[in-house]
């Protein structure tokens, strides 16, 4: 039975990928900070919870061990957006916490992964954001995080081109899950609303899913470098379909 591993498996795209990784009979050790949520869905696709901070260097050391020497798929879809402050008003305390699991993080996972990946012929999945693409308004932590991964995922690929692993990069744009925007506004529904209001159709958890899951399965010399995807609705970065009433 092939592995994956899922980080952020909590919520939003990571549960759902979990969820269709196990549906097609994948074993999928859950990972994530919240270890009742992760519990909870280990226990509905019979998987594996393994409590995860990527920002701590023992947490990811026991999720290596938990691993142990062989894994096909890892998923590295912890992360997130904290605010959406011009740079005249930024916090770096929260620029630093995203650089810290989005940036960090990713390569953190990575690095104590790879030798299984390898041994595997494995393949990594970053899921990086349509925010590595350029700035916008609000957005330089997080377009800085989420670039800053992009050039881990573009470095690593480079780096173990004569290897027997795929480097892979899924970079979404807006995707209506139940937390990224409540988490960007710090527990506020009414903004977190607000951004998907009037679209016909935002992404959903599931559709990044099933994008990432078709990455994951292709056969082991197909290597899809990067997939943007976004809602048919959002044209640009800007320019978001939303019909009046
Ligand atoms: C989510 C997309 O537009 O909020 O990563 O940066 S966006």
């Amino acid at each position: 039975m092939k592995t994956a591993v899922v980080t952020g498996a909590s919520s939003g795209i990571g549960a759902a990928t979990a969820r269709l990784l196990a549906d097609r009979g994948f074993r999928v050790i859950c990972a994530a900070r919240r270890a009742d949520r992760i519990e909870a869905l280990a226990g509905e696709i019979g998987g594996v919870a393994v409590a995860c901070d990527i920002t701590s260097a023992d947490d990811v050391a026991r999720l290596a061990e938990s691993v142990g020497g062989r894994l096909d798929v890892l998923i590295n879809n912890a992360g997130g957006a904290l605010g959406l402050e011009p740079v005249a008003e930024a916090d770096f305390e929260a620029w630093g916490r995203m650089i810290a699991t989005n940036t960090i993080g990713t390569a953190r996972v990575t690095k104590a992964l790879l030798p299984a990946l390898v041994a595997a012929e494995g393949i990594i999945v970053a899921v990086t954001s349509t925010a590595a693409d350029g700035g916008y308004e609000g957005g330089a932590g997080y377009c800085a995080a989420k670039a800053g991964e992009r050039s881990i995922v573009q470095s690593l690929r480079l780096e173990l081109f004569d290897q027997p692993v795929r480097v892979t990069e899924i970079a979404p744009g807006m995707v209506h899950t139940e937390e990224f925007s409540l988490t960007r506004f710090g527990g506020d529904q009414a903004k977190a609303d607000k951004v998907y209001d009037g679209v016909p159709g935002p992404l959903t958890a599931d559709d990044v899913a099933d994008t990432i899951v078709y990455m994951a399965t292709r056969p082991p010399h197909v290597n899809i470098d990067r997939v943007t995807i976004r809602p048919r609705a959002q044209a640009a970065q800007h320019k978001v379909h939303r019909p009046g009433p």
